[in-house]
């Protein structure tokens, strides 16, 4: 079989459309933008514009990002255009005090947040101004201010430490509530399953969000499980699980504002699955032609989840053209003057490598950094002393 034979077997058989399974699948926008009344989450128009732009925010970041990262500016990303209204519509049903833990594809939560852009873009160059001081790998982004823990790479994890936060949060006797997500792939690991019998068991005040998106990598839907779909797994465990079409902004808000409500009651957790598609590469290490038809990706860029939502803002008449248009201007004088910023800041300094670990340094510790620091700034200078 070569390449181009498997792809074509697989696009046949992937779903393109989301409506795998029979369950409901929610959604309040229509293709022409229009929302019944009594659908409407009835968001501010403040609260909607801060959605829309922290949409274009994170899409116009993502757009600069490849292109660094082509240049060899940066080291890697990865991109979430098409799922930015799964997550940030769901976290946007969140209060302040309430935790999140992402997988890596909800860039568009930090800016929600209000994470100042300069720290995001510090990181994905590792330099000193990098909260994390470059020693993790780009994209990792962790925001204390912003109760934005860790993004996990291995797939899942985030859901079991997910759990034990929010079994903490009640031990403490806080009402917030924990929102954590992860993939359709992130669902064949053992980790989702410890996750959600703990929580079902104990109704830990969580919700998980599954980003349904069609893909796990190169791994189409259909060989991911035999589950009618990701949200009736939830039944199993005992809570309910929900479908939302993720394009559709509204939609998601409302579908998580009721689980995180039912959550902060103490009814116990929810799975929502949204429905969503990666319109990019997995990463900017994959190429997604050689495993996914151009047809499939088209299909789903008519549902853009900006174009629907722009659609929605222009039909309330809350979104002008003029208004679009500086709301775009102004988040690529945004994204400019942080890379400019950023590629001005020095590398962290080699010292910096030995703190934070221990509250009080280990001898041991201290003597590798005084060994280190010896070999003199040439070889341990600010720049590139790794002799590798
Ligand atoms: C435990 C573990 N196994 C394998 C991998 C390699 N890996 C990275 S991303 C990925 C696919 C995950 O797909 P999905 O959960 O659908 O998330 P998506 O990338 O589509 O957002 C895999 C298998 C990993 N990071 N961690
Ligand atoms: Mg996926």
């Amino acid at each position: 079989m070569t390449t181009n034979d498997r792809k074509t077997d697989r696009s046949t058989k992937a779903n393109s459309s989301g409506t795998r399974g029979s369950s409901p699948v929610l959604s309040v926008i229509d293709a022409t933008g229009k929302v019944s009344r009594s659908r409407d989450p009835s968001l501010s128009k403040e609260e909607l514009l801060k959605l829309y732009a922290t949409i274009v925010r994170t899409r116009v970041m993502e757009e600069r990002a490849l292109n660094l990262q082509r240049q060899g500016r940066i080291g890697f990303y990865v991109p979430c255009s098409g799922q930015e209204a799964s997550h940030i519509g769901t976290a946007a049903a969140l209060r302040d005090e309430d935790w999140i833990f992402p997988a890596y594809r909800q860039a568009g939560i930090p800016l929600l947040r209000n994470v100042p852009m300069q720290q995001i873009i510090d990181e994905w160059y590792g330099n000193d101004g990098d909260i994390c001081k470059g020693r993790q790998m780009p994209v990792h982004y962790s925001f204390r201010q912003a109760r934005l823990v860790s993004i996990s790479s291995p797939i899942s994890t985030q859901l079991t430490q997910a759990v034990g936060a929010a079994m903490a949060a009640r031990y403490l006797d806080e009402d917030s509530v924990v929102l954590s997500y992860c993939g359709d792939g992130g669902t064949s690991e053992n980790d989702f399953h410890a996750a959600l019998n703990f929580a079902g068991v104990y109704k830990a005040p969580v919700v998980f969000v599954c980003e349904n998106n069609h893909w796990a990598i190169s791994t189409p839907l259909e060989c991911q499980t035999a589950s009618e779909t990701m949200a009736i797994k939830a039944e199993a465990y005992g809570f309910p699980g929900v479908r939302v079409d993720g394009n559709d902004i509204l939609a998601v808000y409302q579908v998580a504002k009721e689980a995180i409500e039912r959550a902060r009651k103490g009814k116990g957790p929810t799975l929502i699955e949204t429905l969503t598609y990666r319109m990019g590469p997995h990463s900017s290490s994959d190429d997604p032609t050689r495993y996914r038809e151009a047809n499939e990706v088209e299909s789903w860029r008519q549902r853009d989840p900006l174009d629907l939502f722009r659609k929605y803002l222009k039909g309330k008449r809350l979104l002008t053209q003029a208004i679009d248009d500086e709301i775009h201007n102004a988040a690529r004088e945004e994204v400019n003057e942080a890379v400019k910023q950023a590629e001005d800041k020095a590398t962290p300094s080699v010292s910096s490598m030995f703190e934070d670990v221990y509250r009080d340094p280990t001898p041991q510790l201290l003597e590798q950094r005084d060994d280190l620091l010896s070999l003199g700034e040439a070889s341990a200078g600010s720049e590139g002393f790794f002799p590798l």
